[in-house]
């Protein structure tokens, strides 16, 4: 038989546990797309001894796409490979990686992004065409900070920085549960526990922590800053940090101390919390788990 060809060595080829029959991916519709990747809603049957069909995102890579950003999904796959499952951080179900194109299969978060569905909750008064309440409670908002700080305390536990946390890079699923996403950026850096960056690319700079901006400087800190600025997000319902500001004069305020302001209706202990998250020194920052505590504090406290 043809299937047996190789004689012994197609049988100790390792066949890695986490590869998908391609013909068991069927794709349904497109989910969204970035200048070099995409996003696919599928089929996948049989996957992680899910018997039958069940609903999966699946992420590719455009035609235009470069050597860069294939190495960038790769090494994306690497890290979702290198984590054990975690309610807060989006499951890896497999990959058909054994040849073009990739597929990297994962759970599905129906919601989609958080920035959008911040977005899409404000409520809009058609009398006065001015912002009404939101749909989200002030209680749901402060949920949601402190799962992605349950994900980013789990991933910072493991070496793994982010380097791209912010509000368009969370999913939320039907149930209302965040999930961290795109590792494309992040990397395992379990010795140093500090990255040196070496290359340029499109830079997050509205969400970047100082040292990241001026020296180039990643840490489960420069994170944490990160964080600070999706806690702005969130409460504002998914503003723009620096609202009006171009990103050279973010850079230069940063520099000069200046922070983001509280927004309208937030309340003090909670606009706290994100400027601790926002000192010049990295050292000075709380970690993701004394952040728990304090979210922890805030939803105790309201009830
Ligand atoms: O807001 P969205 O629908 O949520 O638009 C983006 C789009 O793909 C491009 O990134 C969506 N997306 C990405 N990953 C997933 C996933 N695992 N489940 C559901 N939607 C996803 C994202």
């Amino acid at each position: 038989h043809g299937q047996y060809a190789g004689g012994k060595e197609s049988a100790i080829k390792e066949t890695d546990p986490w590869e998908i029959p391609r013909h068991h991916v069927r794709v349904c519709s497109i989910l969204g797309e970035g200048s070099f990747g995409q996003v696919w809603k599928c089929e996948a049957y049989n996957v992680m001894g899910f018997k039958g069909n069940m609903v999966v995102a699946v992420k590719t890579l455009k035609d235009n796409a470069g050597e860069r950003e294939r190495l960038d999904l790769v090494q994306e796959l690497q890290v979702m490979k290198s984590l054990e499952p975690h309610p807060h951080v989006v499951k890896l179900l497999g990959c058909c990686s054994e040849r073009d194109p990739l597929f990297v299969v994962m759970e599905y978060a129906k919601l989609g992004k958080l920035q959008s569905v911040l977005r899409n909750s404000r409520g809009v008064n058609y009398y006065t065409n001015t912002h009404g309440p939101s749909s989200l409670t002030s209680h749901e908002l402060i949920m949601f900070c402190y799962q992605i700080a349950k994900g980013m305390d789990f991933l910072s536990s493991k070496g793994i920085i982010h380097r791209d946390l912010a509000a368009r890079n969370i999913l939320v699923t039907e149930e209302r549960v965040c999930k961290i996403s795109d590792f494309g950026f992040a990397r395992d850096v379990a010795s140093s526990r500090v990255y040196e960056r070496k290359s340029e690319g499109r830079l997050p700079i509205r969400w970047m922590a100082p040292e990241s901006l001026f020296d180039n400087m990643y840490s489960a800190k420069s994170d944490v800053w990160s964080f600070g600025v999706l806690m702005w997000e969130i409460v504002t319902l998914g503003s723009t940090p620096y609202p009006g500001m171009a990103a050279a004069d973010v850079m230069k305020r940063i520099r000069d101390g200046y922070r983001l302001d509280k927004p309208q209706h937030c309340r003090r202990e909670v606009y706290n919390i994100m400027f601790y998250c926002w000192d010049k020194s990295p050292d000075g920052r709380p970690d993701f788990s004394e952040l728990l505590d304090l979210l922890d504090k805030l939803l105790v406290d309201e009830t």
